[in-house]
């Protein structure tokens, strides 16, 4: 361990085996070990072995710590690299795993946004995961959920002093730029929800030139929006007691209670807005979120719901 640590080249089996004095299949085992504990040691044939990441890691025992009592986060699923969290999770939802189960990959191949869009996920830059949920509730609510889990961010993240708000539906914004997307996927009948899966990608190390350029202008992370350092863990904690608690009170109290805080943390609301559809794009005041989790927006009078999945929204401040 020592060895990668101290080195910023890559370092053969056989050197540490020579230096160690034990053979290169000794060493190979003690990588494996390491990387089942969570560390990010990446290995090529020619070069050797490079530890990555050693910035903020999340290591396996430590996030198994932080998590054993918690309600939402156990079981954990830690993965170095995943196509997608929600693709995961949609596996083992299927298999039986409970409510509160939870899948992190330190990288996605194949990260997803709404409408087939996707979502940068570099390695070690962000948070990015999803949880297993199994609400009561019928499946043209299941849009509420994602209502629940921005609430929840954002009160976690204001706590620390990062001044997020939420532009509807359910991007985090800071300084006018988007730091999170949330994906809420449902897994059912027509009529049935079996599961849902709520993904979550916060950015949190970036610079901006980490960012797919085409993205560089309107996204941020927490580090370049905040000029501080940040430890993955503690946010991910503090979101899931976070999110353990306005689950629990929207279960018990319904919509209202989330629809009062997302009002409180919301960028848009009283702003005049341009919604587009299709082709289409309107003018307005945003006023109000629908139980339904719409946007109600006076446009020249009369007040218009907009539905999440139909149209996207830029506003001014
Ligand atoms: C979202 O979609 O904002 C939902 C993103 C959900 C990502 C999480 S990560 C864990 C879980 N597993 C997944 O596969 N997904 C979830 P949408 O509103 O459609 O926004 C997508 C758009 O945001 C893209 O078209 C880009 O313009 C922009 N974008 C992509 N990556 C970004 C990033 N890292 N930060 C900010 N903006 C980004």
């Amino acid at each position: 361990m020592e060895f990668l640590l101290t080195s910023d080249e890559p370092v053969s089996g056989e050197e540490i085996g020579e230096r160690l004095g034990v053979s290169r299949t000794a060493i190979w085992k003690q990588i494996q070990q390491l990387r089942d504990e969570g560390y990010l040691i990446e290995g090529s044939p020619k070069k050797g072995y490079t530890l990555l990441n050693m910035k903020d890691p999340l290591f396996r025992e430590e996030v198994n710590r932080a998590l054993q009592d918690m309600v939402f986060g156990y079981p954990f699923f830690l993965y170095e690299s995943l196509s997608s969290t929600n693709e995961t999770i949609k596996e083992l939802g299927r298999e039986g795993y409970p409510e509160g189960t939870l899948v992190i990959a330190e990288e996605q191949t194949g990260g997803k946004g709404r409408k087939g869009r996707t979502w940068s996920s570099k390695k070690g830059q962000g948070l990015w995961f999803s949880l297993l949920l199994r609400p009561p509730v019928a499946i043209h609510l299941v849009s509420q959920l994602t209502f629940v889990a921005s609430v929840a961010l954002t009160e976690v993240l204001r706590e620390m002093r990062i001044p997020v708000g939420i532009k509807w539906p359910n991007d985090l914004l800071l300084d006018g730029k988007k730091v999170c997307g949330i994906l809420a996927e449902t897994v059912g009948e027509i009529d049935r929800v079996d599961f849902v899966v709520l993904g979550i990608g916060l950015n949190v190390h970036q610079s901006k030139g980490d960012f797919p350029e085409d993205i560089q202008g309107q996204a941020i992370s927490l580090s370049l929006g905040t000029g501080w350092e940040f430890k993955r863990l503690d946010i991910l904690t503090g979101f899931l007691k976070s999110f353990s608690h306005w689950y629990e009170k929207y279960r018990q109290e319904g919509f209202a209670v989330i629809q009062k805080q997302w009002k409180e943390y919301s960028l848009v609301l009283g702003h005049d807005v341009l919604i587009m559809e299709n082709e289409r794009t309107r003018e307005g005041k945003a006023i109000d979120l629908g139980e339904d989790g719409a946007l109600l927006v006076d446009v020249n009078g009369e007040v218009i719901k907009f539905f999440t999945g139909d149209v996207s929204l830029r506003y001014r401040f």
